[in-house]
């Protein structure tokens, strides 16, 4: 008999959950994962796209060796030419250019606390060019670090304790699937759970209500959930003593009827005035999703939702908040990479036209890993130009993604299950460690290898000379007042001793007043009916994949486009279309939903570009009002015939 052994790790992934994962292997193989059983958020189950993590760790186009460019060919070489080649390019760059004319990408393919050490590696070496702003959660982190001076949340068992229950613009089925055994047991003890998405998700069976406003108008509906609010003297009596500008606040929540709110947002006002009754019901949580802050004015419509939180007597409470983010790095001392300032960023979302833009020095080399970002930024196909007109451009993943099809060298590292780390959630406040259950092939080296590797050659040996461990437990090092080490992490996961239970529970914020920043005016354009029928693009998560990482056989054909009939007259359900944008144009077939607004058109994002898939091939590179976010859901697309 072979023996089985099980071994307990967590998931790195881009995902607020951060699971604790079982794993069974047989003879050195994994042969299946499990959720944790013990991790009070994973309670035993893992998402669809993690549970078969293993066809993606055994999967035949797995990168085994370094590759080099030939021409149009990307051929196999050893690690030491490779190495050699860039730090060679390195050294002269820094030398010629200065840092600045070497950019570091790095993106959400792991959330491991260790891939800091590589940021590290290049701001010592340089300082080099790094992004700035952020295109997952930019807009909402700006809003609310302007309105309570802080981004986190309550703890996320505490919804056990709300009446009512807000999703507003989060596709939990899809996104955060280990809310739902919360958000059942919330309902099955009477809290009533609302939905606010455009789009009708599958999140829309588990809630009591389900609005679909017009895409980008979510505003209109917080502020007119305000006015009813104050018209039915249900606005908190000590509102004024922890907010600022609370009568600022009224007029602008004032300056428009609950039915020109409701025409804003385009849904009918019986349904704005019920979601108000609802919402005052008292102890409400709003939970905050990720898709409703990536539009042009994403920041501020976060900040009229943290507002209606204020002004209702739902912050500093138990059962409340207006929670989108957990800090999940908050608990590890990372100090070692924040001490040395860039000399040059450029705003994520405008990657692709920053890098051609740049000069003073130009960017003549690109360093990316854990990250696909010709697929998953705005401009795909500018990006890809841009990468590969660099004079060198190096991609670390485990894929040939359409990034490393884009690169002069690729070097292939290893997968979660390979890796030695430390993760935090940004869904809950609990820690975990990752750990190295399988050894790496022979080849593949981790992010932290190749870094020491390059350290070696660019004179920073000693530096990066440390083990795994001697970081790890670096990181932690400020936990030990609370009697939590390395160890602690070995036996399970750790919650956050610095999370509080109840976010503000003393109504103090972290703002130069110390009271809640309330928002008094709004753009013009959010306060206009819109008679718009343009049809905009959406290209959201899906089940089956994390971002780009889609197992190949799912990229064969036309991407799919969901959209209501009525948005494709003239066409029929299953027709393969051209979809027009003013920044590209592919084929899609169409499938047809009668649930759907018809103002939108509905994709999967993370379509590859080499499979024609790729929706950020129609979309601007253009950043949000505030927190330089990526405008990704308001791109207008027209459907035309096939050519
Ligand atoms: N299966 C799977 N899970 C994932 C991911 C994945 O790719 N696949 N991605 C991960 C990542 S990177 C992140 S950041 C997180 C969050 O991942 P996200 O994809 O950001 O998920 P959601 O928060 O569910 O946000 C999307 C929801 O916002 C809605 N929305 C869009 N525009 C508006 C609007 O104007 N108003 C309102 N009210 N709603 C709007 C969309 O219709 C959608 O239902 O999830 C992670 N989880
Ligand atoms: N149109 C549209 N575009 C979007 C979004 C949207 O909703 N719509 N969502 C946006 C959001 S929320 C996000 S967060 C971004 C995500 O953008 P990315 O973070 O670029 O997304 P991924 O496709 O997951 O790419 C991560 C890559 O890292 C690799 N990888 C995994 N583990 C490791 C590791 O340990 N080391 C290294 N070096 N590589 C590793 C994976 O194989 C994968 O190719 O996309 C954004 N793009
Ligand atoms: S991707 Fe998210 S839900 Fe899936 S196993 Fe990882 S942390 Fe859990
Ligand atoms: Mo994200």
């Amino acid at each position: 008999m072979e023996p089985i052994t099980r071994e307990r790790t967590a998931c790195n992934r881009d995902c607020p959950d951060a699971c604790g994962i079982v794993v069974t292997i047989r003879n050195g193989k994994a042969i299946r994962l499990q959720g944790d059983p013990d991790h009070p958020v994973t309670r035993g189950f893992l998402c669809h796209r993690t549970s078969r993590f293993l066809d993606r760790q055994y999967a035949p186009d797995r990168l085994m060796h370094p590759l080099m460019r030939d021409g149009n060919h990307l051929r196999p070489v050893s690690w030491t030419t490779c190495l050699d080649r860039i730090a060679e390019t390195m050294l002269r760059l820094r030398d010629q250019s200065g840092g600045a004319s070497i950019l570091q990408y790095r993106g959400g393919g792991s959330l491991g606390m260790m891939k800091h050490v590589g940021d590290y590696f290049f701001q010592r070496f340089g300082p080099v060019t790094v992004k700035r702003g952020d295109v997952c959660s930019g807009a909402a982190e700006a809003a609310q670090r302007r309105d309570f001076g802080c981004f986190d949340s309550s703890d996320i068992l505490d919804i056990e304790k709300s009446r009512t229950i807000i999703l507003w613009g989060k596709n939990v089925a899809v996104s955060n699937v280990h809310l739902l055994p919360l958000l059942k047991q919330a309902r099955r003890r009477g809290a009533r759970l609302v939905l606010i998405d455009p789009v009708h998700t599958q999140t829309a069976h588990l809630c009591d209500l389900f609005v679909q406003p017009r895409p980008g108008s979510d505003a209109a509906l917080a502020l007119g959930m305000s006015r009813w609010l104050f018209e039915h003297a249900l606005v908190d009596s000590d509102a004024a003593r922890y907010c600022e500008d609370l009568a600022g606040y009224r007029s602008l929540v004032f300056s428009k009827t609950l039915d020109q709110w409701a025409g804003i947002a385009d849904v009918p006002t019986d349904t704005l005035a019920m979601l108000a009754e609802i919402y005052s019901e008292r102890p409400s949580a709003i939970l905050i999703g990720w898709g409703l802050p990536r539009r042009r004015y994403g920041a501020t419509t976060v900040r009229t939702i943290d507002a209606l939180a204020a002004v209702s007597g739902n912050l500093g409470v138990a059962g409340g908040g207006a929670s989108f983010y957990f800090a999940r790095c908050g608990a590890f001392d990372l100090s070692f990479s924040t001490t040395i300032e860039p000399p040059r960023t450029i705003p994520e979302p405008l990657l692709g036209p920053g890098i051609l833009a740049a000069q003073d020095p130009p960017i003549r080399m690109a360093w990316i890993s854990a990250a696909n970002p010709v697929t998953m930024l705005p401009e795909s196909a500018t990006i890809a130009e841009a990468l590969k007109s660099r004079e060198l451009t190096v991609v670390v993943d485990c894929f040939l993604t359409d990034t490393a099809r884009s690169a002069d060298i690729v070097l292939p590292t290893t997968t979660m299950l390979e890796e030695d780390d430390l993760v935090g959630a940004y869904g809950h406040h609990w820690l975990a460690e990752v750990r190295p259950v399988l050894a790496a092939p022979e080849g593949v080296k981790s992010d932290y290898e190749i870094i020491q590797l390059l350290a070696q050659r660019v004179g920073l040996a000693d530096e990066f000379s440390d083990s795994v461990g001697v970081w790890k437990q670096r990181m932690v090092s400020g936990l030990g007042q609370h009697g939590i080490d390395l160890g602690t992490f070995s036996e399970g996961p750790v919650r956050n001793p610095f999370a509080s239970q109840v976010l503000f529970a003393d109504r103090r914020f972290n703002t130069p007043s110390g009271k809640v920043q309330l928002l008094t005016n709004l753009p013009e354009s959010l306060l206009t009916v819109s008679g718009d029928r343009t049809v905009r693009l959406a290209a959201l998560a899906c089940k089956k994949a994390q971002s780009s990482q889609w197992p190949a056989e799912y990229q064969m054909g036309p991407a799919v486009a969901t959209v209501h009939p009525d948005t494709a007259a003239g066409f029929q359900d299953g027709q393969v279309v051209r979809l027009q944008s003013q920044r590209g144009r592919m084929d899609v077939r169409l499938r047809f939903d009668d649930r759907q607004r018809t103002d939108i058109l509905i994709m999967e994002k993370g379509g590859w570009l080499s499979a024609n898939r790729c929706a950020n091939m129609l979309v601007d590179a253009e950043l949000t009002d505030d927190g330089e976010c990526a405008v990704y859901y308001d791109t207008p697309v027209q459907i035309l015939p096939f050519e």
